[in-house]
Formats: structure tokens, C-alpha cells, sequence
């Protein structure tokens, strides 16, 4: 018995490697770098409809402050961090809330363009589980363009609150990529977030197979034209499949963008761009 009259805890000891699946010696693993963004292994975005917890779970990763608040749209250009995870080095990009990657508000093109053309490693898309059905319209559309994307299904504490139960298991099988259940602003399953993270970005385990929507084969066939054309005149564009179908869809923004060389331009201002610089 101890002098308090408490019994004696045991001291605490450092996660090995023998317990390489809990959590504890995931989050041990986790070095939180500030601003340090220099060299980095690999970019994540984080994406997701406006008031979801993005910036809770950038704070939480890269031990920064940035501004969160129970409002939509506080943050209206992109804020980068970094941490350390099992010896790679990532650099996590915080972006505005967008409802979808067709909006056209200024700070909701922040992060539309850089989810489509900034050329992210790992596409993480942080969802409201309270609002789970109106979060998944960019969920899909992200699905769309990257098979490299991590489903955070944020605010989980909420949903119990309102007696939602929520089958993850299931929706990252109709998804066909890894869902992971949390509570950002108490911690709560970020190991679990940066051991997804790490597997999509080092290409470890199983790949991830987003269901996707088979087009009729007419749309198919003047999309492949278009792609076919949109590569050979742009070579360096990420995503030339969802150029060509706006371009189908007749958006002029995006017709205008394209033949200035703005859509370009952004592809090569970049990540990549800037790490080989
Ligand atoms: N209860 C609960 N609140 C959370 C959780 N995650 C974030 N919040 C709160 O939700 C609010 C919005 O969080 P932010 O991180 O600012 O959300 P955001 O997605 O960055 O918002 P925008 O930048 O406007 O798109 C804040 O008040 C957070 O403290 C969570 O898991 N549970
Ligand atoms: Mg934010």
C-alpha cells in the first residue's frame, strides 16, 4: 500500500513492437511538427462539407491552433501542418468546407481546386455522422476522381448523443474504402485515422476499390475522346476524366480556365512541384 493509501500503479511503459495493433503505440508514433512542412514523404488533403471538424482534426495532427468554431465556412484558405508518423513525414493540408467539388464560391474553389488539381497523396474526407446522408454527396464525388481517399467519420459523439448508431463496417464495404469513426475534438480515434491514412499513403494492405457509377456507353465514349484530348494538349493535369466531364456539361467557367491555362497552371504549382524545386 502506498503512503496515499492508493494502490500503487504500474509505471508506465513504452509501446513495443509486440503491440504493433493498439492504439497506444499507433498514437506513439505520431510527432506533431507545427509549421515544419520542409521535406516532406507525402501530402493529405482534408476535405469535407463546411463545420464537419477538418481544422480539429488538422490541430489534433499537427499540434497547430487553427481557428474552429461552431460555424460553417472559418476557414476560407488553406492552412498546411505537418507531423511525423511511423518515419514518414506528411504534410496536411487544411481546407475550406465545400458541399461539392461543382460549387463556385471563392473559398469552396480553394479546396475544390486543390483536391482536384493539387495532387494530394491521400484525400481525407472528414463527414459529419449526424448529417451523414448530405455529407455523402462529396464523399462520392471525391470517390469519383481518387481510389487514394480515408472516410473520417467525425463528430461519432454527436450521433451517440442523438441515438444514431452508425454501421461504418458496412459503409466502408458499399464505399470501398477504409471508414474510420471519430470524435476529433476528444482525440478519439485519431490512431485509428493515421494508421488508415498511412496504409492508402505507403500502399500497404488491401487497395482501396471505390464503388464508382458506369456511364451509359455513349456518355463513356465522348468522354474518352475528350480525355484523350484534354491529356495530349495538357499532359501534366490531374483528373483530365473530370475536365472533360464538365466540359460535356457545358461549364463555362471551367472551358475558360482551361483554354487560359489557369487549370494548368495549378496542376504545376502543386506539391509535387514545389518538393522537386
Ligand atoms: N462534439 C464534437 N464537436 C466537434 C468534433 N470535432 C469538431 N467539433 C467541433 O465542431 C466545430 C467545428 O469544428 P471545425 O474544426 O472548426 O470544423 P471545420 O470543418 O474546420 O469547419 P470549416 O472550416 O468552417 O469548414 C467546433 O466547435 C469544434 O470544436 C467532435 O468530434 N465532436
Ligand atoms: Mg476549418
Amino acid at each position: 500500500m502506498s503512503a496515499t493509501g492508493e494502490s500503487p500503479r504500474p509505471a508506465a511503459t513504452p509501446p513495443t513492437e509486440a503491440c504493433a495493433s493498439c492504439s497506444v503505440y499507433r498514437a506513439a508514433n505520431l510527432k506533431k511538427l507545427g509549421v515544419a512542412v520542409g521535406g516532406w514523404d507525402f501530402v493529405l488533403a482534408l476535405a469535407g462539407n463546411p463545420n464537419t471538424g477538418k481544422s480539429t482534426v488538422f490541430n489534433a495532427l499537427t499540434g497547430l491552433r487553427q481557428h474552429t468554431g461552431n460555424w460553417p465556412g472559418k476557414t476560407v484558405a488553406r492552412a498546411e501542418g505537418a507531423f511525423d508518423y511511423l518515419a514518414k513525414r506528411y504534410k496536411l493540408v487544411d481546407l475550406p468546407g465545400t458541399y461539392s467539388l461543382l460549387s463556385t464560391s471563392p473559398d469552396e474553389e480553394v479546396a475544390r481546386n486543390f483536391i482536384l488539381f493539387g495532387q494530394p497523396d491521400v484525400t481525407v474526407v472528414v463527414a459529419d455522422a449526424t448529417r451523414l446522408e448530405r455529407n455523402l454527396n462529396l464523399v462520392l464525388q471525391v470517390l469519383e476522381i481518387t481510389d487514394r481517399a480515408v472516410v473520417c467519420l467525425n463528430l461519432m459523439d454527436e450521433a451517440r448523443r442523438h441515438g444514431l448508431t452508425i454501421d461504418d463496417r458496412q459503409l466502408a464495404r458499399d464505399l470501398g474504402v477504409c471508414v474510420v469513426p471519430t470524435s476529433a475534438r476528444r482525440g478519439e480515434g485519431m490512431p485509428e485515422l493515421l494508421a488508415a491514412i498511412h496504409e492508402v499513403a505507403t500502399a500497404q494492405g488491401e487497395r482501396p476499390r471505390p464503388r464508382r457509377l458506369a456511364e451509359p456507353p455513349a456518355l463513356k465514349s465522348a468522354l474518352n475522346d475528350l480525355c484523350v484530348q484534354i491529356s495530349t494538349a495538357f499532359p501534366q493535369l490531374p483528373n483530365p476524366r473530370w475536365v472533360a466531364m464538365r466540359l460535356l456539361g457545358g461549364d463555362a467557367q471551367v472551358a475558360e480556365s482551361l483554354r487560359n491555362g489557369e487549370l494548368a497552371a495549378l496542376a504545376s504549382g502543386g506539391p509535387r512541384e514545389e518538393a522537386s524545386a
